[in-house]
């Protein structure tokens, strides 16, 4: 009889731990929908929206430099590019070649040479690793594998170190 009593109060007990749960999860949830969609509405909102204007710009500035030879930052090297498919369209993988010198216009031979870039308003990179693959001599270098896949701004960032200097440099692109 003992045993019986106390199978009810496990069956009840039981029920009401099967019960109980999904109401008060249910209210918690919508508390907290409420104060999420509360905060997006606020502050938060207003911050994100300062975030994203502080770290990608919005459209292309008015004046970018697109040239195609240009000193590095710290004006430790002289950099030309030429890509070999002109003109450079979306989609199609390309190569490039790149001239480098020292400022006195001496070639700079057998410099490590890498690559990366993307595009600024979208935050995202380049869609292949482009790479040297050749040493052309004579300060010149071949990189393989330069694909953009949609149209807009680029860049294209080299970091150049000869041994004796490490500078970078960014080429700007604008493709349609
Ligand atoms: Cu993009």
């Amino acid at each position: 009889m003992a045993q019986l009593g106390l199978f009810i109060i496990g069956a009840f007990a039981a029920l009401f731990l099967v019960l109980a749960p999904p109401p008060a999860a249910a209210q918690m949830k919508m508390e907290g929908g409420h104060g999420a969609a509360h905060n997006q509405r606020g502050k938060p909102a207003s911050a994100h929206g300062a975030h994203q204007a502080d770290t990608r710009p919005t459209k292309i500035p008015e004046h970018l430099d697109v040239a195609r030879t240009k000193f590095s930052e710290q004006a430790k090297f002289s950099v030309n590019v030429t890509s070999r498919l002109d003109p450079v369209t979306i989609n199609k993988m390309h190569s490039w070649v790149l001239n480098l010198k020292n400022p006195d216009g001496k070639p700079v031979r057998d410099a490590k040479l890498d690559i990366s870039g993307g595009m600024p308003m979208h935050g995202h990179g380049l869609s292949t690793a482009p790479r040297v693959t050749k040493n052309l001599g004579d300060g010149k270098y071949l990189i393989e594998g330069v694909r953009f896949n949609m149209a807009g701004w680029w860049e294209l960032k080299i970091v150049i170190d000869s041994g004796h200097h490490k500078d970078n440099v960014t080429f700007n692109l604008i493709l349609k």
